[in-house]
């Protein structure tokens, strides 16, 4: 049973906490392999808010979308109409995310391309990038490099280390104070032999670097197996460097599965090291929590509800862990006692908890159902399967 004071730290814990969907989680997506279409999934931006908005009415704790600039933005929709679109839906634009890595010129990398013309067309859709976020009230420009090598001798990796440097600083130059340029770092792929940014380290040098407005963004699938997440979140808290998160789980590699899906303890260690750090500061860290995770197979608007819930729940059950107790544990060093704090409240049962947040809130109390009572899903499938006829969509999934 949860004592009274356990309750109101879940409801506070639930009352702040915001996670943001990604636009590309809505629509198609696959494996180097090839691309399963479903007929329920999104095929433009107008279908991808609506989704998305779906995913918010039910939760409750999903009101903004990141954006893809090449996979969202169009000729013939501009950032204005985007946000009168998401305000249509009841959500916001959330983080832009540059597109460095689709255009054959950037073939053997973008910002860190020995060709000056080919740095200079990544810097302008940086810049591009920067005008897009001012146009959509986004605090955020989220940079993911696939910029590498894949083979030993093909790259001067401290000329690239340099060239990050002086390529990323017209963005944050270009930024608002009050906006943010995150660097997400990953250690393979789509280059497997270097990644100019392959880990936390080297994305806090460049981000020390290139200035104020830079920081680190941590996507959970972006580690070695062994790896220890919650140490560099605790350090990148520490340092006051964390910048956000791309959410997904893995078996593997960064295999973009549902968060909390394999390993829900991990992403319940990240959390606590977060619940922890505004426990000892008496600050409670605004972080931008988002899910980046592509759902090959299974229905997209359920998967983000799914996702969603668990991460509200790992992140109820993180805030419950008894802090006084644990840190008295640690300075003693009894470790078991410590150990234990962490594993009472990951196992301790914060559903009821959150079904009273959901009544206060007036939100559904199981909005996984609620989504599939509601035949949101059957219309669209309906509606968007005449569409791609009408559109010549139809073809396979195939790469030849
Ligand atoms: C990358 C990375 C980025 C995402 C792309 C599509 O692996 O996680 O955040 O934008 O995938
Ligand atoms: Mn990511
Ligand atoms: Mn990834």
């Amino acid at each position: 049973m949860m004592t009274d004071s356990e309750i109101q730290k879940i409801q506070a814990a639930l009352d702040h906490f915001r996670i943001e969907t990604p636009s590309w989680g809505f629509a198609d997506t696959g494996t180097r392999f090839g691309k399963f279409l479903q007929d329920a999934a999104a095929i433009d931006i107008n279908d991808k808010l609506a989704d998305a908005g779906q995913v918010h009415a039910f939760t409750g704790c999903c009101p903004s979308v990141a954006l893809h600039v090449l996979w969202d933005f169009s000729t013939d929709k501009g950032p204005a109409e985007i946000v009168q679109l998401a305000r249509k839906y009841g959500v916001r634009v959330g983080a832009i995310n540059p597109n460095l890595f689709q255009d054959q010129i950037y073939k053997y990398g973008s910002i860190c391309n020995r060709d000056e013309t080919v740095r200079d067309a990544a810097v302008k859709h940086l810049l591009d990038s920067a005008e897009l976020a001012k146009h959509t009230g986004s605090q955020v420009v989220f940079i993911w490099l696939a910029d590498g090598s894949n083979y030993p001798g093909q790259a001067n990796i401290r000329w690239r280390k340099r060239a990050l440097v002086e390529t990323l600083r017209p963005l944050h130059e270009a930024l608002n104070p009050d906006q943010l340029m995150l660097l997400e770092y990953k250690p393979f792929e789509p280059a497997f032999y270097h990644t100019d940014l392959a880990d936390w380290g080297m994305a806090y040098v460049i981000a020390k670097e290139v200035g104020p407005k830079a920081r680190v963004a941590v996507d959970s699938g972006h580690h070695y197996l062994s790896q220890n997440i919650e140490q560099i979140v605790a350090w990148l808290l520490d340092t006051g460097m964390l910048g956000g998160f791309h959410f997904n789980d893995r078996r593997y590699a960064d295999d973009d599965l549902t968060f909390g899906s394999i390993d829900p303890y991990q992403a319940f260690r990240i959390f606590h090291e977060i619940h922890f750090f505004a426990w000892e500061t008496g600050q409670q860290p605004q972080i931008p929590y988002m899910i980046d995770q592509s759902h090959i197979d299974k229905p997209k608007i359920e998967a983000m509800i799914q996702t969603a819930t668990t991460a509200q729940e790992l992140y109820a059950k993180a805030a419950v862990v008894d802090f006084e107790k644990l840190a008295r544990h640690q300075e003693r060093n009894e470790q078991v006692d410590a150990e234990e704090c962490l594993r009472q409240a990951f196992f301790a049962d914060v559903r009821p908890a959150i079904l009273e947040w959901r009544r206060r809130q007036k939100l559904p109390l199981d909005p996984l159902a609620a989504f599939r009572e509601s035949g949101y899903e059957s219309d669209a499938a309906k509606e968007r399967k005449a569409r791609r006829i009408e559109l010549g969509l139809t073809s396979s999934g195939s790469y030849a």
